[in-house]
């Protein structure tokens, strides 16, 4: 099984932040993928539900001092 998820993250202002949050997120334990795009606020993340859910991914980044919300 996979999940897929897509949020709006907040408070990125260089391209470091996108590569640290892609790092910190390919490296949780459950999360398959992570895409995170600065121009747009996006992330696109895929993870095994049976491991992680969206609220444990979303304050992952929220405590490495970002905001994350679900897009749309
Ligand atoms: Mo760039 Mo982001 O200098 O937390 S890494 S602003």
């Amino acid at each position: 099984p996979q999940g897929k998820l897509a949020l709006t993250v907040t408070g990125m202002t260089c391209a470091s932040c996108v590569h640290s949050i892609e790092s910190r997120l390919t490296s949780t334990r459950g999360v398959l993928a992570a895409s995170v795009a600065l121009a747009t606020n996006k992330a696109n993340i895929r993870f095994d539900p049976e491991v992680i859910g969206a609220r444990d991914i979303i304050r992952t980044i929220e405590q490495m001092g970002f905001g994350a919300m679900l897009l749309k």
